[in-house]
């Protein structure tokens, strides 16, 4: 397969500094070389131009921490994808999971798309509905067509449909969040589905749901990871998905053959142990893209 990654090196969105290296540190973890072990060719696309928090002034607008810088980053990231060749498997390096309003939207290439989150959050506040501001708790409220005007000009610009969603590995929701998300009708296997039913027929039943569609994006926050397996997240919340979990959802994911698009997010070198977190994630992108035992 033709495989492009893309580092998105942007913390604006999230509480705390360090997921801007995300994609250096999953780069460090060699997942260039990874993919390319697995037979596929694999082109760098260095990353995206974003604002360093540091040097930037604004701190809210509506709600919302860093509006402006955050919908630049995004606007480029959509812009990049949406111009690559049909054939081409995007993996999108986060950065902070406000990413995915851009690489979504991007992604989808103007094609009605299945989103898979994998994520301890749904990610379905508005800035009304937010405890936080932090505009990495909204972006699948924006990507359904709901929240703020700007964000909601890409990433609301090939809206996905509420019933395209299957969330996996879900464990803290806020109160707000839970009335939308229910309001909305998504699909959500929280980790007590996850413990009752088995990731196996768990990933069953997220591709019957999704088959009848042509693109699949699987959006990967490495907090939806055990933080004992990922430590490097700025929002741990415990009781999340083993490492068999998660390698077993990928493969069946890649058995299936429908999935067009990939995000690794929230990967905190700052708050890892020697890159592990990376490691582990770099392995995931592998079992997505066909790496088996034997
Ligand atoms: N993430 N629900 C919390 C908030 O601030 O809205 C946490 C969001 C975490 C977002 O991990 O991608
Ligand atoms: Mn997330
Ligand atoms: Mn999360
Ligand atoms: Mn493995």
């Amino acid at each position: 397969m033709e495989v492009a990654i893309l580092g998105i090196p942007m913390d604006l969105g999230a509480g705390r500094r360090g997921v801007d290296m995300g994609a250096s540190a999953l780069r460090n973890a060699r997942i260039k070389q990874h993919l390319q072990d697995l037979g596929h060719s694999v082109t760098d696309l260095g990353n995206i131009p974003v604002e360093i928090a540091d040097t930037f002034n604004v701190l809210e607008q509506s709600g919302m921490v860093f509006l402006d810088p955050i919908y630049d980053a995004c606007k480029r990231t959509y812009d990049v994808l949406l111009d690559l060749p049909e054939n081409v498997f995007p993996i999108c390096m986060g950065g902070d999971h406000s990413v995915s309003m851009g690489t979504v939207a991007g992604c989808a290439r103007g094609e009605r798309t299945g989103l898979i989150w994998v994520d301890a959050h749904t990610d379905f506040n508005t800035p009304e509905t937010s405890p936080t501001g932090n505009i990495h708790g909204m972006p699948v409220a924006h990507l359904c067509g709901i929240g703020h005007e700007k964000l909601l000009s890409i990433a609301g610009a090939w809206q996905i449909r509420p019933e395209d969603i299957v969330m996996i590995g879900i464990r803290s929701v806020d109160s707000e969040e839970r009335r939308l998300i229910k309001e909305h009708g998504i699909t959500v296997y929280t980790m007590r589905e996850v413990d009752m039913k088995g990731i196996s027929r768990i990933a069953e039943e997220t591709l019957k749901k999704l088959g009848h569609l042509k693109r699949i994006h699987v959006s990967f926050d490495a907090d939806g990871l055990d933080p004992t397996l990922a430590p490097g997240v700025g929002t741990p919340v415990e009781g999340g998905l083993t490492y068999r979990e998660a390698h077993l959802l990928m493969e069946l994911f890649a058995d299936s053959g429908k999935i067009t698009s990939m995000d690794i997010v929230e990967v905190n070198p700052i708050l890892d142990e020697k890159n592990r977190t990376a490691q582990v994630m770099v392995e995931m992108a592998g079992s997505l893209l066909g790496k088996r035992i034997l």
